[in-house]
């Protein structure tokens, strides 16, 4: 295997902490470098404090390591952005330009993006929705994102970049807390029911979303940056799924080791985003290109989180 050298952005996030981790444990730790525009609690390995939007520096520490792959997550999710419009436009957009522009000067080999399910909206088809449908994202974040795939697939077919890209649904994982999003809800109730024995959920029971065990998202990811290119037919963003539950149905699965759980639903503005988005997702494409295969549904994924959410209480 050719030396790699891989720069993961946005490092202390929800997605970044474990995908370190598993870079890491595969390519050696000096070959990947951390960095987040935040300090880490503790550190493994090389890290470097950066903000995305500091074209120079990026640029300088792009040359100085030679890398040759950058995963770029430094991203505001759904409810924050709608908090901050301005602010989740210019990380979202101007971050994602400037890591593309400086993977083309620099001549890095590939780069992942992240992209989401909010880039559908309430004319896309709800049920096992299609790669290729109407997207009309009514979230800023939604917005960004459906930008942010054109924006790869326009270098990838200007530049000749190999820039790659999941839609993420929902992401659930114990190493780390979300921020800031819509599907964070399916994590923060195991860490209540852990504590508390019972969870004030900001959705409705009956508000079905398509959702992920991060284990899957990962190796996805990681699968999917080290698939011959030739494979890699959607340079836009792939769909990909998982499971598919509600805040009821959830709810259900965890009283099943912890009979005495209780929810109640008090819905706030995130409910409103929730609404615009599929109930669940159709991945037939990834599936064919590359052969992407989810290992986790919702039981195995309860039994995860509950036995290592356990542990942090
Ligand atoms: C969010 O809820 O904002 C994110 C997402 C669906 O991309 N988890």
């Amino acid at each position: 295997m050719a030396k790699e050298t891989i720069l993961v952005l946005g490092a202390n996030g929800q997605i970044g902490t474990e995908l370190v981790e598993y870079l890491r444990f595969e390519y050696g730790n000096v070959n990947v470098i951390a960095s987040d525009i935040k300090a880490p609690q503790e550190v493994h390995g090389p890290f470097e404090q950066m903000d995305v939007l500091d074209v120079n520096r990026l640029t300088e520490l792009v040359k100085d390591h030679k890398v040759t792959q950058i995963y770029h997550l430094a991203a505001m999710l759904s409810a924050t952005a709608e908090q901050k419009i301005m602010l989740g436009w210019e990380l979202n957009m101007t971050g994602l330009i400037n890591v593309l522009n400086i993977a083309v000067e620099c001549k890095v080999k590939k780069v992942f993006w992240p992209s989401s399910i909010a880039v559908f909206g309430p004319s896309t088809p709800k049920l096992n929705t299609p790669q290729y449908c109407y997207t009309d994202p009514s979230t800023l974040y939604g917005v960004s994102k459906l930008a942010g795939e054109h924006w790869c697939n326009y270098y990838f077919n200007k530049f000749g970049l190999d820039v790659r890209s999941i839609r993420y649904p929902g992401l659930i994982g114990y190493k780390s807390v979300p921020g800031g999003g819509t599907t964070d809800y399916a994590v923060y109730i195991f860490h209540e029911a852990l504590a508390r024995g019972s969870y004030d959920c900001f959705l409705e029971a009956d508000t079905m979303l398509p959702m992920m065990y991060m284990e899957d998202a990962i190796r996805g990811t990681v699968e999917l940056m080290e698939a011959p290119a030739e494979k890699i037919k959607v340079r836009t963003s792939y769909n990909i799924a998982g499971m598919s539950f509600t805040p009821g149905e959830l709810a259900i699965e965890i009283r099943k080791t912890m009979p005495e759980f209780k929810i109640t639903y008090h819905p706030d503005i995130r409910q409103t985003y929730a609404d615009s988005w599929p109930k669940s997702i159709d991945d037939s494409v990834a599936r064919k290109d590359w052969g992407w295969n989810p290992h986790f549904n919702t039981s195995k994924l309860v039994g995860e989180m509950m036995t290592h959410c356990k542990d942090l209480v």
